[in-house]
């Protein structure tokens, strides 16, 4: 039975909205390592990373936004522990799965997992997350991990945040369907390959996910599966900072982590996942935290029958 190590990462720094924070302890609230279990895996709860409090700030330090990215130090400080965790994780033969927080926290776990390997991604999503602090109209650092991990602008200087193992030509978006408009340049003029809400209209949710999955494949030494959960409908998924309407339904996005188990089960492809942006104070009786813990049993192989 294969182990799978949960790793929490309770933070918000990255995320335009408090609350975030909350995530881990929701999820695993919701029944995250029962779920697992049932699902056949051996669920071993590393805890959470210790992220200090924004409140804590000493308010005569510097301020808190570098160039224009917020809380940029305090996520070096968390992403560079929880590359460490997740490198030591693979190393160990064991799967990370780290738990969100914002989406941020991919910057750490991509750089952990392709640390020794050259890994495909799966983004499931509806933003791009391209942005770099050049380009951010927010300065969320949530709208740039992958933006972080390709070394685009300043974060090329930046070894924490850059993460060569991952290539453009090898990452996949699943569900895009909100784009800032220097966005959507960046992302046509990139090698990634984007599949949006409509491809995923036209063609079926699975005919869509295993494309990803071959782009994701391909030459790599493994995928990394980020699943946010605003990539659902808000309808299905209330508890996220930044939802947006038309998402994938509750089906669709089962029937998308089966489709990734599926094919780990035949050939061992899924290295490591993250599971971002449950955002407990805006949830229904934590809603979204038990889907988050449902859709993660999925992608480990539960099924109806
Ligand atoms: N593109 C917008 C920004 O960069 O501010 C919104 C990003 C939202 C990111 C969410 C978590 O996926
Ligand atoms: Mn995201
Ligand atoms: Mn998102
Ligand atoms: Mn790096």
């Amino acid at each position: 039975m294969s182990t799978v190590r949960i790793i929490g990462t309770p933070m918000d720094y990255g995320a335009n909205r408090r609350g975030v924070d909350m995530g881990p302890s929701a999820i695993r609230y919701a029944g995250l390592a029962d779920e697992l279990e049932a699902a056949g895996v051996d669920p071993v709860d590393t805890g959470d990373l210790l992220v200090p409090r924004a409140e804590a700030r000493d308010p005569d330090a510097d301020p808190p936004t570098r160039g224009d990215a917020k809380f940029l130090r305090e996520i070096e400080d968390v992403c560079s522990r929880l590359a460490t965790d997740v490198s030591e994780t693979l190393a160990d033969g064991a799967f990370p799965l780290v738990l969100g927080g914002d989406h941020s926290v991919a910057i750490g776990s991509l750089n952990g997992s392709a640390d020794d390997a050259d890994v495909g991604v799966i983004w499931f999503d509806a933003h791009a997350d391209l942005n770099t602090p050049e380009t951010s109209p927010s300065g969320n650092v949530h709208g740039m991990p992958l933006g972080a991990v390709l070394g685009r602008g300043v974060f090329g200087q930046l070894e924490w945040a850059h993460a060569p193992g991952v290539r453009e030509s090898s990452i996949a978006y699943v569900g895009l369907r909100s784009i800032d408009d220097r966005e959507r340049e960046l992302v046509q003029e990139s090698e990634m390959t984007a599949f949006t809400m409509a491809d995923i209209d036209e063609r079926g949710i699975t005919a869509v996910v295993e494309d990803a999955l071959a782009v994701a494949t391909d030459g790599t030494d493994g995928v990394h599966v980020s699943l946010d959960l605003d990539w659902l409908d808000p309808k299905t998924a209330p508890g996220v900072g930044t939802p947006v309407r038309g998402g994938v339904t509750y089906r669709e996005a089962h029937a998308a982590l089966e489709t990734i188990s599926d094919r780990h089960e035949r050939d061992d492809v899924v290295r490591s996942m993250d599971v971002v942006e449950v955002n407990p104070i805006l949830d229904e009786a934590n809603e979204t935290a038990t889907l988050a813990a449902d859709l993660t049993a999925s992608a480990f192989g539960k099924r109806i029958l």
